[in-house]
């Protein structure tokens, strides 16, 4: 029996992913001078912001080249430059469909949780005006291991005290689907279904992300 939905933030509820990109673009054109491909807009999307750092200078062969100390600089960098680009969010930024989503799912009296990557999540939160809409924000900060581990949606369901096979997980991004997965819920993807294979159900958009649809494909 479903009791609770989680959601990603980045990508589902609202596309903060592609200032993300931009700011790795920025920090590795001015830090490395290398350029970083659109493919690996994709890759980095859902992962923490040492581990996406990691991936960047690993493809370019850097990651022996910077100290823990560095890299830890590096991820201040680029996050500074982030929080500028997000500055100016607002609700207009919140994805077709979602808020319609949490009222209904509120309104039926399912909890709901996010289960963010991103230790800004809160901020943007407050931004969109979402903030008040969580029963629990589970706290990238703390956790272990990022996305794909299960950590983060194991935390949110903990929160909510609700059992993870009975919670639906909501994500954009592999790293995220596979998280849920790993965490022994049933996960819902929104994007390319090629891409999101690993999940139970895949809509293309977040307008087709309703209640019912998510409902029938957990109980087929
Ligand atoms: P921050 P999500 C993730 O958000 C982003 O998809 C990923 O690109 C980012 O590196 C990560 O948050 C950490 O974000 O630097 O703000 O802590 O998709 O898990 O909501
Ligand atoms: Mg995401």
């Amino acid at each position: 029996m479903i009791k609770a939905f989680i959601f990603d933030l980045d990508g589902v509820i609202t596309d903060t992913a592609h200032l993300h990109f931009k700011a790795w673009k920025w920090l590795a054109s001015e830090k490395f001078g290398i350029v970083i491909d659109e493919n690996m807009h994709e890759q980095l999307k859902g992962l923490s912001r040492m581990d996406s750092l990691e991936k960047i200078l690993a493809i370019h062969h850097l990651n022996q080249k910077y100290t823990v100390k560095e890299k830890v600089e590096l991820t201040t960098t680029k996050n500074l430059y982030y929080r500028k680009l997000i500055s100016d969010i607002t609700p207009r930024d919140i994805l077709p469909g979602i808020v319609e989503l949490l009222e209904e799912i509120k309104g039926s009296s399912y909890k709901l949780a996010l289960a963010s990557a991103s230790k800004n999540a809160i901020a943007i939160l407050k931004s969109l005006d979402l903030f008040q809409s969580f029963d629990f924000i589970a706290d990238a900060a703390i956790v272990k291991k990022g996305k794909p581990a299960p950590d983060i949606y194991l935390l949110a369901a903990k929160g909510l005290s609700v059992a993870p096979e009975n919670c639906i997980g909501i994500e954009d991004a592999v790293s995220g689907i596979q998280s849920i997965k790993h965490a022994h819920m049933f996960a819902v993807g929104v994007g390319d279904k090629r891409l999101l294979h690993e999940a139970d159900y895949v809509v293309s958009k977040t307008e087709a992300l309703t209640l019912p649809n998510m409902m029938q494909a957990w109980n087929n």
